[in-house]
């Protein structure tokens, strides 16, 4: 059985125990200090009180040396003398505290590895900070000097705080070389707060629609990384500059690409090229940055790194905090209330599904808060509501916990009478009225059209297979 000796003991060589607990052979520990003896053997270690760099004390025989005491005089004396007593033995050295460099080179000389845990951590902190952290934003400037060109900063569609933020921190390092750059975005900015984010830090975005590609002699993904998935752009469209937080799903091509899945926000990535090109992010941009890390980390609670704390800190004094407030907690129109009052009063429950028919609505975005609000109900896991506005009926369906995907439940209740799409949680519906409107006097609009999308909802729903309960899809503007 291989026998393995520690020799010397320190907070490392107590942690190499743990570390080893598990393997086999034998562990025998030789130490002089009483109080890591005493340690040693309740943790059932057989352990000789001696100085660990006495070979008399030494067994028979040691496959594995770990040399550990915090001196590294001692250490080197250690691991001498275990070489030369085991001469074939693996011998693991632990360096000490400060050691000097003869005293390095010493245990180098006879250890097979050397553990220097200062450098160890160094090296991790290196790598989590980007190997090559400070020549990151150089890198990058160097790419966007080399540009034809405008750079176009494309978020993601239907884009979130992180991406709003993202593609006006990009726009604003672009700046710093003096290359003119435009954000934008595909889709809609959908959602009361990213509005807010947008309105009351009159962040100036460009819409892809209104993009001529021919004008721009460079593009950057911000908070996605493959052109043409989840953005506006043609599919393979070439791109230059990649910034993103999320695992790429495939090839990511690019001059510059930096995507960081440790990252809790792609916001964390810009804040941290403009520190580090001592750039002080002006009051609507801090703002916007720190909003899109706070949402993509659910307030520092989902997969937060220790870059995204030390960028909320560093933008935290820049901050507009009254506006920040008031983005988190926007104003609820009275037609919201409105809506919802009516999804509540109208409610169709049956089992842990509730379907609403709210009548004639203003703002079709009402219908997604209204069942989104309507999950908070207790019992219930699938919410569907709709309602109806210059001749379309709109409808908005929301699962939380339920074996069921709603995306493909509304396209199999309503996409063939008009359009459906969406996801396993999320889905929307939209539906010509025209095929409802032929209402003779004694029924009125509301009760025919809740008759017909009710009634051809819940009937998908006897229909629906059940969906093995599964991870949420992770989608690239979560
Ligand atoms: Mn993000």
């Amino acid at each position: 059985m291989a026998r393995r000796l520690l020799l010397g003991c320190s907070a490392v060589g107590n942690t190499l125990v743990e570390r080893t607990r598990e393997e086999r052979g034998e562990l025998v520990a030789i130490t002089d200090d009483t109080g890591w003896a005493s340690t040693l053997r309740d943790r059932n270690v057989g352990t000789v009180e001696a100085d660990p760099t006495d070979p008399s004390a030494y067994p028979d025989h040691a496959a594995v040396v770990l040399v550990a005491s915090d001196d590294p005089a001692r250490n080197v004396d250690a691991a001498e003398a275990a070489r030369e007593r085991y001469p074939d033995a693996m011998i693991v050295a632990h360096v000490g505290t400060n050691p000097t460099a003869a005293q390095q080179a010493a245990l180098e000389a006879v250890a097979d590895r050397v553990v220097d845990p200062v450098e160890a951590l160094a090296a991790r902190v290196r790598e989590a900070t980007g190997a090559d952290g400070d020549e990151l934003p150089v890198r990058l400037l160097s790419t966007l000097r080399d540009l034809s060109g405008p750079l176009l900063v494309v978020a993601h569609d239907n884009p979130d705080p992180d991406a709003i933020a993202s593609a006006i921190g990009l726009a604003r390092v672009a700046d710093v070389v003096g290359v003119p750059a435009d954000p934008c975005y595909g889709g809609e900015i959908a959602h009361q707060e990213n509005r807010a984010l947008v309105n009351l830090l009159d962040l100036s975005l460009s819409t892809f629609d209104g993009i001529d590609l021919d004008d721009y002699g460079g593009i950057a993904l911000v908070d996605h990384s493959r052109a043409g998935i989840n953005d506006s752009l043609p599919e393979g469209h070439p791109v230059d500059v990649v910034v993103d937080h999320h695992p790429p799903r495939g090839p990511v091509d690019g001059e510059f690409v930096d995507i960081r899945p440790d990252a809790g926000a792609t916001s964390t990535l810009i804040e941290e090229y403009l520190s580090r090109l001592g750039v002080e992010p002006e009051r609507q941009l801090a703002t916007a940055l720190l909003y899109g890390i706070r949402i993509d980390t659910k307030d520092f609670t989902r997969s937060t790194s220790i870059p995204d704390f030390e960028a909320a800190a560093s933008l935290s004094p820049l901050v507009d905090e009254s506006t920040l407030e008031r983005v988190e907690s926007p104003s609820v129109s009275q037609e919201t209330l409105r809506v919802l009052a009516n999804a509540i009063e109208g409610r169709d429950v049956r089992g842990s599904t509730v379907a609403s028919c709210v009548g004639e609505i203003s703002d079709r975005d009402t219908l997604a808060q209204a069942s989104e609000r309507l999950l908070d109900m207790d019992g219930v896991t699938v919410t569907f509501v709709y309602g109806y506005k210059d001749g379309v009926i709109y409808a908005s369906a929301r699962s939380r916990g339920a074996d069921l995907d709603v995306g493909e439940l509304l396209r199999d209740a309503l996409d063939s009478v008009g359009s459906a799409g969406g996801h396993a949680t999320m889905a929307g519906a939209q539906v010509p009225l025209g095929i409802l409107e032929a209402v003779s006097e004694d029924e009125s609009l509301p009760d025919v059209v809740e008759e017909f999308v009710s009634g051809r909802f819940f009937e998908a729903l006897d229909d629906a297979p059940s969906q093995p309960v599964g991870p949420v899809p992770e989608f690239p503007n979560d």
